[in-house]
């Protein structure tokens, strides 16, 4: 807890550390309430500073002994604070030992040991390792690690650690031990151990290099069969890696342990990933096809993490996008390998452009590479992960495919095994290709959305078609001017058949068929196409090639046009959005000036289109067909009004269903399988199919309610059930309360099923959702020391459920600001992250803006806040440093 304001940590300030350790032995003899913690740290004083003492981190310890060179220290001798132990001056070379005790099953930060259904796990990332022994808690010191656990056999059969096992037996007190090495130097923030009564689904890869690799994936008995599929997305993952990437696994084993409290997603702890269950298990009846994905992605990211995090590492916390930009970078192209490329581009962008834009207009925006932070915890955001991912796709787009894996390849070989920064990482791939990305640079360093206004001139006498690019980004916290960035700008431009015209600028000799990727490096740009002889439209921005708000002044017959013949898929599916975006606002503008609300004539003809002439993915295809969701809208808005988007949607959703409804029910039914597979083309069918129904439903129709209702009892598959399920949720009819008690009474055993029951209460747009949500937290389904359940009931509600949320009454953000106080003693990182919605408040129109940042202010005015809350609510307030 919290005494004073939080000190602010700043990049500027980094100072290489005053002592390395070249080998941590650890023991563990773990118990509940109490578990004692043994390290032996051999250490070596930094011969590039002048000698300093040595100052480890560690909290909430109870220190027993501390000796250094096998002499035990006097109280006197060492200096022991709340947060640190200093030693004093050290000799060059010396050993630490010291003892302690901790108590794990009072950890319900979920931070450090922990015990999650009465099984010991850890997460150490980004600061956890010193609540669970004395060490310099820091990513820039490396140390070969030998880690024995020894605890109750009966209790605990199960020993994990990193790296290989070594030696196993019993102890004279009945208890046994394992002993684990990892003979790769790692920082703490990778060490794991996991105990518990747990079972393991085994498998083997042979590595390109020839070297047979132990899988295992160890879960709690009852979910046994449950990891077939994290299994294959593995095995999947580790091939890809080799192919695309050239990197093997290094180690003679690779554990990954499901656990059901995890603040996150998952953690690539060197050699032992911990997970969320929620990505690991899946089973047809009880995952859906979103779930499978998901899956697949988080298990490839942290086994991608082995060479891009864990191998080459971070310096320090603010180089963070260093390992997690590149890694959701490799899990994309992974993903879009293994699925649907365009599709994957499309939710990824839809992320980005919801969440992240949010995040970069607003009070929190930071750099890629941030420059200050109070808690760390608090920067595993979208803009590190997301838009850092959007910077090294832009350096792929940039390079080429080749230029770029020559590049990785050079970071790869030259930083293996040391901590280094993003710079570094820039260096390595101008060294492979020779470019210069000096003003690429800026990426890391400017926060904010660029924004490219573009315009088109056509000469039809000169034949030369001239388009003008300007580049600005918008003033952040902290930083008011912004300068120009080195842009990849993809383009076509597509002639009155639909088909690209050959590009060719003023000066150059041949024209290219197709994409063109511009490079834009100034504040403005003007390009002039030759040989143009019909005015085209420009496709701008082709697979969405930076992470930019594009203005162009489309008509909405060009957007029509571009919707359905642009050659770029991407593009195709964006025109669409921004064609339903418009109509939308004009909805909006109706209904605000009393006028009457009429469907457009343009949007329909073009849905139709879409419906009659489905194409071959049908993933793609239902993409298209959705609207462009409530936040997204929201995202555009200058002062928001959740209800007008609301209302406005709705009506659109409802009039398309109304004139579709033969086309809707007829692909609804065509896409209808017999039995359940599972094949990129069987999830697009259902996709489509329950797409389809979403439609329907908004006709508050009793036959197509009847047929819902049919879905969901007869469905073998959790999507199908889902989907109908979800549907139902937002209709007031007696089915709805049949079909969630009926879910309830099957699935009231499986948490991560009870996790959806309860984000599809917490996101209905019913009028008295708020009230359902405050019965659902004192249901037994309902637990606020489990992360999952916070977020699928709290966390879906505030964030997936605008018109509710939003109540004009500010109802909705006290409840929330009332949780947040609740759970910060708990689990002050989860709590800090169900803080966001409320950090928005300047967007929205006056009534909910002074709601929100009241709610705001109480939170920060409340004593003992953790500094992981009130540097979001200081920050949210504009009182934050
Ligand atoms: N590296 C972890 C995130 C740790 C978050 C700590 N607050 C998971 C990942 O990105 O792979
Ligand atoms: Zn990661």
């Amino acid at each position: 807890m919290r005494e004073a304001t939080p000190r602010t940590i700043r990049r500027e300030d980094y100072t290489p550390p005053p002592y390395f350790v070249e080998h941590a032995d650890l023991g563990f003899e773990l118990g509940d309430p109490v578990t004692r913690v043994e390290a032996r740290l051999t250490l070596r004083r930094n011969p590039a500073l002048p000698p300093g003492p040595l100052v480890l981190d560690g909290q909430e310890l109870g220190l027993k002994r501390v000796a250094v060179d096998g002499r035990e220290l006097a109280p006197h001798e060492y200096t022991l604070t709340e947060d640190h132990l200093d030693l004093g001056i050290l000799p060059e070379r010396c050993t630490v030992e010291t003892s302690v005790e901790i108590r794990p099953g009072e950890n319900t930060s979920l931070e450090g040991l922990y015990l999650s259904s009465g099984n010991f796990c850890t997460q150490c990332e980004a600061e956890g390792f010193r609540k669970i022994t004395f060490y310099p808690d820091r990513p820039d010191v490396m140390a070969r690690f030998s880690t024995t656990l020894s605890a109750d056999p009966a209790r605990y059969p199960v020993l994990l650690s990193n790296g290989n096992p070594v030696a196993r037996g019993e102890l004279p007190d009945g208890r046994h031990f394992v002993t684990w090495e990892d003979p790769f130097p790692k920082p703490c923030y990778l060490f794991a151990l996991v105990a518990g009564n747990l079972v393991s689904l085994e498998d083997t890869f042979t590595t390109a290099g020839g070297r047979e690799v132990k899988l295992e994936i160890w879960v709690e008995p009852r979910n046994a069969e449950k990891c077939g599929h994290a299994m294959h997305s593995l095995k999947q993952a580790m091939a890809w890696d080799e192919r695309v990437f050239g990197r093997e696994y290094d180690l003679d084993i690779y554990m990954i342990v499901a656990v059901d409290d995890f603040n996150m997603g998952a953690m690539e702890n060197k050699g032992l990933n911990v997970f969320n269950s929620k990505y690991v298990l899946a089973q047809p009846e009880t995952a859906t096809d979103e779930d499978y994905e998901g899956i697949e992605a988080v298990i490839a990211h942290e086994y991608f993490h082995n060479w891009s995090g864990n191998r080459v590492t971070c310096r320090d916390w603010f180089q963070l996008s260093l390992k997690e930009g590149f890694t959701v970078f490799r899990d994309q192209q992974f993903t879009a390998d293994m699925t649907s490329r365009a599709v994957k581009r499309i939710k990824d962008v839809n992320l980005l452009r919801t969440f992240q834009f949010r995040e970069d207009g607003g009070p929190l925006a930071h750099p890629v590479r941030p420059d200050a932070y109070q808690e760390i915890n608090n920067f595993y955001t979208l803009t590190v992960y997301e838009k850092g991912a959007e910077v090294v796709r832009m350096l792929h787009t940039l390079l080429g495919p080749e230029g770029f894996r020559r590049g990785t390849d050079r970071y790869f070989e030259r930083f293996d095994g040391q901590a280094v920064t993003c710079d570094d990482f820039v260096q390595a791939l101008e060294e492979a290709t020779g470019r210069d990305l000096s003003r690429f640079r800026r990426w890391y360093s400017q926060a904010g959305t660029p924004v490219l206004g573009v315009s088109g001139h056509h000469d039809p006498r000169a034949r030369t078609y001239t388009l003008t690019v300007t580049q600005h980004t918008p003033p952040t916290p902290g930083q008011p001017d912004k300068l120009p960035l080195h842009i990849p700008f993809a383009l076509g431009l597509v002639g009155p058949d639909g088909v690209d015209l050959p590009l060719r600028l003023a000066g150059e000799a041949e024209a290219v068929a197709g994409t063109r990727v511009l490079e834009l490096t100034e504040a403005e740009h003007a390009f002039v196409f030759e040989a143009i002889g019909t005015t085209p439209v420009p496709s701008l921005l082709r697979g969405y090639s930076a992470p930019v708000r594009l203005r162009y002044d489309y008509s909405d017959a060009e957007l029509a046009f571009l919707m359905a013949h642009d050659t770029d898929e991407f593009n195709r599916w964006d025109a669409g959005q921004r064609l339903a975006e418009r109509v939308i606002t004009r909805l909006m503008a109706d209904y605000r000036d009393g006028r009457p609300l009429r469907l457009d004539e343009g949007l329909l003809a073009a849905y139709r289109k879409l419906l009659e002439d489905p194409g071959a993915d049908r993933r793609l295809l239902a993409q298209a067909l959705m609207l462009p969701s409530e936040a997204y809208l929201a995202e555009q808005s200058d002062a928001i009004d959740p209800e007008a988007i609301h209302n406005a949607r709705e009506f659109l959703r409802h009039a398309l269903a109304q004139e579709l409804r033969p086309i809707l029910l007829e692909s609804y039914h065509a896409h209808r399988d017999p039995d359940y597979r599972v094949s990129p083309e069987a999830i697009g069918r259902r996709r489509l199919k329950n797409v389809c129904l979403g439609y329907l439903m908004a006709l508050h129709d009793e036959t197509i309610q009847a047929l819902c209702m049919t879905q969901y009892r007869e469905a073998d598959n959790m999507t199908d059930a889902m989907a109908a399920l979800a549907a139902l949720a937002q209709v007031d009819i007696p089915g709805r309360i049949e079909a969630l008690a009926h879910f309830h009474g099957r699935w009231r055993d499986d948490p991560l099923v009870m996790d959806k029951w309860l984000a599809l209460q917490a996101t209905s747009s019913l009028p008295g959702t708020l009230e359902e949500v405050k019965r659902l937290t004192r249901h037994p389904a309902f637990n606020l020391r489990n992360p999952n359940k916070v977020r699928a009931l709290i966390g879906a509600f505030a964030s997936g459920n605008p018109v509710r949320f939003h109540d004009p009454s500010g109802a909705g953000y006290l409840f929330l600001a009332d949780r947040v106080l609740e759970l910060d003693p708990l689990n002050p990182q989860v709590a800090a992250r169900l803080l966001t919605p409320l950090t928005q408040w300047r967007r929205y129109e006056p009534g909910r803006r002074a709601l929100m940042a009241g709610e705001l202010k109480r939170v920060l005015a409340t004593p003992q806040l953790s500094k992981d809350v009130y540097e979001i609510a200081s920050k949210a307030l504009g009182e934050g440093s």
